[in-house]
């Protein structure tokens, strides 16, 4: 009875045992799913009590899936990761650029520097409370050198003057505030972002060659995209090859349709296509390069003014908004092409570019107030979220304004 008894007992250990044996040694299929269906550090542990070859029958497979998905993944997972940080080196993100004035400020670090428009200003002010008897002439002489103009320099000048003879400005930080407030008022005839109220809404962009018009399209197209808007690109700039080719790119990027013609089709024919195309796909903003030169017998401004009047057919009432690019670093030069442009099709915004680039930011002053133009957005660098909606107060604030750490350290 007792053998018995031990006969059954051994024969369920037995029975236990090849039934345990089969479970962990067994068959590769449920080995292949348990990279899928356990968290391998469980796989491996009960693996490992059993034998030396079990282990590795079992670990193979086991550790196969996990190896192959980066066997499998370099293709994919390195083309991947190279694509981005491939753009990331040449194709900025696209995020919008956040709204604190350090961005700003470091956007105009040279016009802010010692040999800066703004800094050589506030050096004619710092650390002194009384008032230099030739303050005003100094003001001129920077004003002047920095860019913002004739008549503009002795508009500024005079009520300067005004305020010095009348006893209204005793101090120098009186006369600090008044030029921070007159530049304000200078600056702040409106301007700001475009409103995109028109269905599509169609920017045309005008502008002479090299000032960055193909870059500001790419730069407004990824804010238009980032605030969920859809957006063509109308590839206007059809005596180039390279200019389609460069605005092809930002479509890429940017993740929009790019409507072109051959080298040397007719401009207003491309953006007529565009607005069509835009209409008929219910795109919500059409942004329609043009060329800066042409190496055509018409001269641009005719040419410019033919292609409002396509466009006009293509859509009643555009285009809605005629942003002429300006490079800030071209000074007065940059004046006289916004009078040129402005005799020749109406303008509703400047678009001034490269501020980041010059030490003399005063070319924005001038431009306000002798075209009454208002700035619509000003760039500040190469990237996608450099280009920053123009505001009075807060582009007035980071170029007359102390920053924290200058504040600190004074
Ligand atoms: N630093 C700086 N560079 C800029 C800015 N905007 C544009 N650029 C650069 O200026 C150069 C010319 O820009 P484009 O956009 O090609 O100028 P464009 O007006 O389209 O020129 P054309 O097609 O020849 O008429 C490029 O190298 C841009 O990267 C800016 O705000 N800051
Ligand atoms: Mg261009």
């Amino acid at each position: 009875m007792t053998y018995a008894i031990i006969a059954v007992v051994l024969l369920v250990v037995v029975v236990l045992f090849v039934a345990l044996s089969r479970r962990s040694g067994g068959g590769e299929a449920p080995v292949a799913e348990k990279p899928t269906s356990l968290p391998r550090p469980q796989a491996k542990a009960a693996v490992r009590p059993e034998t030396a070859t079990a282990p590795r029958a079992e670990a193979k497979p086991a550790e196969t899936p996990k190896e192959t998905p980066p066997a499998a993944a370099p293709g994919p997972t390195s083309i991947s990761q190279k694509l981005p940080s491939q753009k990331m080196a040449v194709e900025p993100p696209l995020a919008a650029p956040p709204r604190d004035l350090s961005v700003l400020r470091k956007g105009l670090a040279k016009a802010r520097g010692d040999g800066g428009f703004l800094g050589r200003l506030a050096s004619l002010f710092a650390g002194k409370k009384e008032l230099d008897p030739t303050i005003a002439d100094q003001v001129e002489e920077i004003l002047l050198s920095s860019d913002v103009g004739v008549p503009t320099t002795h508009a500024i000048l005079e009520r300067l003057r005004d305020g010095l003879g009348k006893n209204e400005l005793a101090s120098s930080q009186a006369v600090w505030d008044a030029l921070r407030a007159d530049a304000k008022r200078i600056l702040g005839i409106g301007g700001g972002k475009v409103a995109a109220s028109h269905k599509p809404e169609v920017i045309f962009m005008v502008g002479v060659n090299g000032v960055g018009k193909t870059t500001t399209i790419g730069k407004l197209a990824s804010k238009f995209k980032s605030e969920g808007r859809t957006v063509v690109l109308a590839a206007g700039d059809t005596f180039r090859a390279a200019a389609v080719q460069q605005l092809e790119v930002w479509g890429k990027r940017i993740g929009c349709e790019v409507v072109k013609g051959k080298e040397g089709a007719d401009p207003g024919a491309v953006i007529f296509d565009a607005i069509q195309k835009a209409k008929q796909g219910g795109v919500d903003v059409v942004l329609a390069d043009t060329a800066g030169r042409l190496q055509t017998k018409t001269p641009l401004m005719d040419e410019l003014k033919k292609i409002v009047r396509t466009m006009q057919k293509a859509m009643e009432g555009s285009p809605h908004e005629t942003l002429l690019v300006l490079d800030a670093t071209n000074g007065q030069n940059a004046v006289s092409q916004a009078k040129m442009f402005q005799e020749a099709i109406p303008l509703t915004g400047i678009v001034l570019t490269k501020l980041d680039g010059t030490a003399k930011g005063g070319v924005i002053l001038g431009i306000t107030d002798e075209l009454k133009i208002p700035v619509r957005y000003v760039g500040l660098g190469e990237r996608a979220d450099d280009l920053r909606e123009f505001n009075a107060d807060e582009f007035v604030e980071a170029l007359f304004g102390a920053s924290a750490e200058e504040t600190a350290a004074a």
